[in-house]
């Protein structure tokens, strides 16, 4: 028996964290083994990449150099943590994976959607997830609840135009991977965001 890989994507404060732990609380309950992790991160080494990827202002990260970070990062994480447990038969929930990469380095940063496509082949051997559930929300909507929620890291400094760009990938690629995807409207309440998302897994199910 093989787990499944689920992905929870979007702009920041959508409520990709809140509602990766929603996922998994809906698969436990359906009696399945389910693991939370999260990208960048997700191993030891790979949380400490994350660390130089979101909180280094000492010296300039060159957009090469953080595309390479995600994808060092996420070499670590399939190969020690996300392929072991799908082969155990365990269900991964991860909030983010490398459509962030796209819409964050490639819509974001502007780095060529080629030479992702390459690190992504070249890191992944095909390993892709089975659901991607994308929260859409105006980047107002987000970049208010996060700021809310707590200090600022090197992404959540950028401006509104970024965070539009961010957005408008991440749609394109829902629209180009219609049978992975899941697109929800994330600038409603919690309860109807999570009405939805409670429907999709139960598909999923
Ligand atoms: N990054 C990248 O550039 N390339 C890559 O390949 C990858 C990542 C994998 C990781 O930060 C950064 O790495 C990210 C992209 C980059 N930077 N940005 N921006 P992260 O994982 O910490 O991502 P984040 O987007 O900054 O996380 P976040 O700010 O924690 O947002 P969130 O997880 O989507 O939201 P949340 O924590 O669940 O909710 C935020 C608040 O809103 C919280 O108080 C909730 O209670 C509240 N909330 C949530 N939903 C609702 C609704 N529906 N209504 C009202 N309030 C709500």
């Amino acid at each position: 028996m093989t787990g499944r890989f689920i992905t929870l994507e979007g702009i920041e404060g959508v409520g990709k964290s809140t509602n990766t732990k929603f996922v998994a609380d809906l698969i436990k309950a359906a009696g399945h083994d389910v693991i939370i992790t999260r990208e960048p991160g997700g191993t030891p080494l790979a949380e400490r990449l994350r660390d130089i990827a979101l909180h280094h202002d000492d010296e300039p990260v060159p957009a090469t150099a953080e595309l390479l970070i995600m994808f060092a990062a996420r070499s670590l994480h399939l190969e020690n943590l996300i392929k072991p447990a799908i082969a155990a038969g365990r269900w991964v929930v991860c909030d983010r994976f490398t459509d962030a990469t796209y819409a964050y380095q490639g819509g974001g940063r502007g780095q060529d959607g080629e030479r992702i496509s390459a690190l992504e082949r070249w890191v992944q051997s095909g390993t892709q997830p089975d659901l991607t559930i994308l929260l859409d929300a105006d980047p107002t909507i987000g970049m208010t609840r996060a700021a809310e929620r707590s200090a600022a890291d090197r992404f959540e400094r950028e401006r509104e135009e970024f965070f539009q760009r961010v957005r408008l990938t991440y749609l394109a690629r829902a629209e180009r991977y219609t049978s992975r995807f899941r697109v929800i409207d994330a600038g409603r309440s919690l309860d109807r965001v999570q009405e939805d998302i409670r429907n999709v897994i139960n598909k999923e199910l």
